[in-house]
């Protein structure tokens, strides 16, 4: 049995996801909303595969709800708005402050302070762009969900969807493996197509992707 630190945390109430679930369409809205549930879905159905093989019990799903519903929930703010936030909660600008960079630091401490959110949740909010090394299972089932719900319709995002459900259809006991190689074909992915569009990769991203890239 994997033992891993997000279950060693008091998991998420459902009346908390309920509150978060009725208040989440005042933050965003039309198809970011779409994604966000579609994430929500997403990584429940992941979670449905990844706790029996780490022995963890049923409440722990609201903490997937609550980091799922919650992910995104800045995405809608310009820079300006993102920067004011930043210097609220003390947040790292980094080398290149974007909404697209800061929108899931920023969404992490947003959501701490409106719903309290504990810290294994905090931690799948705010590393879900670049990810992070010694990811917990829950940053990792928000990562890997964030990619390919199936409203993103990116070849790449395909292709991680399909090698991902590969493994779990063929051997469900192979679902971590599965995440890691999954989180990898993702960070793959957004690197490639940021290259394409001349654009900067924090260096986060480069220390996840190689962290998870395994030589053969
Ligand atoms: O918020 P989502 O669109 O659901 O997904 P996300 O949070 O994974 O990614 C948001 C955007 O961030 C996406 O357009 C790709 C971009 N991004 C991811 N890693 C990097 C990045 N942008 C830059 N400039 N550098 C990165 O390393
Ligand atoms: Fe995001
Ligand atoms: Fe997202």
């Amino acid at each position: 049995m994997i033992k891993d630190e997000f279950f060693t945390f008091p998991a998420t109430s459902p009346e908390k996801v309920e509150e978060i679930r009725s208040k989440i369409g005042d933050f965003i809205s039309g198809s970011r909303l779409e994604h966000t549930f579609s994430v929500e879905k997403e990584a429940l159905n992941i979670a449905k595969y990844v706790f029996p093989v780490c022995g963890t019990d049923n409440s722990h799903f609201y903490d997937v709800s609550a980091s799922a519903l919650l992910h995104d929930i800045t995405k809608g703010l310009s820079l300006a708005e993102q920067l004011e936030l930043c210097e609220k909660y003390g947040i790292e600008k980094g080398e290149f402050p974007s909404c697209a960079l800061l929108h899931s630091k920023t969404a992490a401490y947003l959501s701490r302070e409106l719903f309290g959110v504990n810290d294994a949740v905090f931690s799948a909010i705010l590393c879900h762009t670049t990810g992070k090394e010694n990811m917990s299972v829950l940053d990792k089932i928000i990562f890997v969900s964030d990619y390919i719900e199936p409203n993103r319709e990116y070849e790449e995002c395909k292709k991680a969807r399909e090698y991902f459900y590969e493994i779990v259809s063929n051997s469900p006991e192979s679902i971590l493996t599965a995440l890691d190689g999954t989180i990898l074909l993702s960070l793959d992915g957004t690197i490639r197509s940021l290259l394409r569009k001349n654009q900067p990769i924090d260096v986060q991203t480069i220390i996840t992707r190689n962290h998870f890239f395994k030589p053969n």
